[in-house]
């Protein structure tokens, strides 16, 4: 067995930053979120590509059994009075779960399974959320600073944007300093 000791990859707790080996980062602005909030006259009038969400991951080479490790970073902002989230998703291999660890800022964490079911954790620094299998996931940024996770998920589990054709079954808006949560009526 090799004795050398090897420096490991490193997350800044407060910031969110990864380093130590080659990163990859993805952007999401408001344009490309078309259909994602409610209000679709604010969205245009706001769109253009004002950004929404940075992901960044260590570059995992995609084998059987590794795993992700990447950091969302997402904006406090708002789309009339809904909050910035992310698109959200189901992983592709639906049985495949993750961890999500909330690092700075403060939101909320929509779980919804393929009953319609939802949950919504609080996220905040240090807290740990065990997204099972058969469960989409969105984050919500609910404060006035970047709200930072860190998600660990099989390389394998692919990400299916499709599968929510009616969308999450919440909605969550600033309701004059409040958060409040709204359902959806999809009929
Ligand atoms: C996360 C998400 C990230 C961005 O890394 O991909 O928060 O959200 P969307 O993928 O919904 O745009 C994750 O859940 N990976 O599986
Ligand atoms: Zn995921």
């Amino acid at each position: 067995m090799d004795s050398t000791i090897i420096q490991p990859l490193h997350l800044a707790w407060c910031s969110g930053a990864l380093s130590g080996a080659p990163l990859l980062t993805k952007s999401t602005t408001l344009q490309d979120l078309p259909g994602v909030f409610a209000d679709h006259t604010c969205w245009q009038s706001l769109a253009g590509s004002k950004p929404v969400y940075h992901v960044e991951m260590f570059a995992t080479p995609d084998r059987p059994g590794e795993l992700y490790t990447g950091v969302t970073h997402l904006m406090p902002g708002k789309v009339g009075e809904e909050f910035f989230m992310t698109r959200g998703h189901f992983h592709a291999r639906r049985e495949q779960g993750e961890v999500y660890i909330g690092l700075r800022g403060e939101g909320l964490l929509l779980l919804q399974d393929e009953q319609n079911s939802t949950r919504l954790e609080r996220v905040y620094p240090g807290s740990v959320h065990t997204i099972p299998g058969f469960t989409a996931h969105r984050l919500i940024n609910t404060g006035n600073e970047i709200l930072s996770a860190l998600a660990v998920w099989p390389c394998s589990a692919g990400h299916d944007y499709s599968a929510l054709k009616n969308g999450f079954a919440l909605r969550v808006v600033d309701d004059a300093g409040s958060v409040r949560v709204m359902e959806v009526n999809h009929d």
